[in-house]
């Protein structure tokens, strides 16, 4: 019997526009963007580091709860999510809470979601997007059928989702991918490849060279990008958009990318499972830096106006923890409210226990 696998691999290379020193490397596949409109990606990317540093402050502070750092990955979920339409569907992790602030959701719902207050989760009309997903990899389900029921409906939008490396060692990662496949769905599935797992590598994850690769067994395009090349992720993703709304199925992206930070703020130590020399090699990929010195070429950007976005963004953030702050605490009852139209007859009579409660 004939290898195969090797012959399939060696198709998936990186794809790249930016190389580190903020230089276009392949100018044939530079993306339509107009002056306005790359300057809005530097900005959304200078504001997601911002929030990402106050987000942790807070957390430590006891005034945030859940938290996944994302500073690292700005290009992996900025470039993606700016290739979307208003009325395409986010399907978000945890540690995707940027896209769903770009594409909407009011930052002071972010806060509470991670607070873990139901109004985070009561996310306004027009805001075309579920809560983020704690299962590993269950969105990819969720997306696959979001995404039928968008090209059943005759619309022309597409579910994006995202998972991590980790999250393609799980079945509804696959099952998301071929079934949306087998029905032609407008899908984008992302995976950011982010190296770890918590503590486990990439390379005990799998024995596939790429997670880009992986698309192949669903029967659908998939193409390996360098995460941290944010016109590298804004063109692959949009380019899937196109293939996807003209009827031509879903895309897998990987983007290869790095967090910075730990897991989550619930306490693991990443010196303990990552070495400082693969620290430093990702941190010289900066997503921001090479963007900042390819704009500030083409006298696009400043240290100037970078400052206006920082304390722009640290104001924002400021008022939007105040507006957390200013919401009524949720009480048991508001639990059954939101989970029930009609309450059961036996949880009635808690729900009368607890309403007398609560107004004490
Ligand atoms: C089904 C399931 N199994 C295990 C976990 C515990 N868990 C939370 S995050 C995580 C690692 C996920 O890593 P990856 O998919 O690479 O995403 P990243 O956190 O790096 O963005 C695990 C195992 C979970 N949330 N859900
Ligand atoms: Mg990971």
């Amino acid at each position: 019997m004939k290898r195969t696998i090797e012959n399939i691999e060696n198709q998936f290379e990186t794809f790249q526009i930016l190389n580190e020193n903020g230089e276009i490397v392949n100018q044939d596949a530079m993306p339509d963007l107009s002056d306005e409109e790359l300057k809005e990606l530097m900005f959304r990317m200078v504001y997601t580091r911002i929030l990402d540093q106050r987000s942790i402050a807070l957390n430590r502070q006891g005034r945030l709860g859940f938290y996944a750092p994302t500073a690292g990955q700005e290009a992996s979920q900025l470039g993606t999510h700016y290739a979307l339409e208003k009325e395409d569907f986010v399907v978000p992790a945890y540690r995707d809470v940027p896209q769903l602030i770009w594409h909407g959701l009011p930052l002071y719902q972010a806060f509470l979601f991670s607070r873990g207050h139901f109004h985070g989760n009561q996310f306004p009309e027009g805001v075309n997007a579920l809560s983020p997903q704690i299962i590993i990899g269950a969105q990819y389900t969720q997306a696959a059928g979001i995404a039928l029921g968008m090209k059943k409906r005759g619309k022309k939008n597409v579910a994006i989702t995202y998972t991590g490396d980790g999250g393609t060692s799980q079945g509804d990662f696959y099952e998301g991918m071929n079934f949306a496949g087998a029905y032609g769905a407008p899908a984008i599935f992302v995976v950011q490849n982010n190296r770890f797992a918590i503590s486990v590598p990439v390379e005990k994850q799998t024995a596939a060279k790429t997670l880009a690769q992986k698309a192949v067994a669903a029967g659908i395009d998939g193409i390996q990008v360098d995460g941290m090349d944010v016109l590298a992720v804004y063109a692959a993703t949009k380019q899937a958009r196109e293939r996807a709304v003209n009827g031509e199925g879903p895309t897998l992206i990987e983007t290869l990318t790095y967090r910075y930070g730990p897991h989550t703020m619930a306490g693991d130590d990443p010196t303990r499972y990552r070495s400082e020399d693969l620290d430093n090699e990702w941190e010289k990929k900066d997503p921001l830096v090479r963007f900042r010195k390819f704009l500030e070429g083409k006298g696009l950007w400043s240290e100037e106006e970078e400052n206006k976005v920082i304390e722009q963004a640290k104001e924002e953030i400021k008022e939007a923890i105040k507006k957390a702050d200013e919401q009524p605490k949720q009480k048991v009852t508001d639990l059954m409210e939101n989970m029930y139209e009609t309450l059961p007859a036996h949880l009635q009579e808690q729900y009368d226990e607890y309403k007398a409660k609560e107004s004490k």
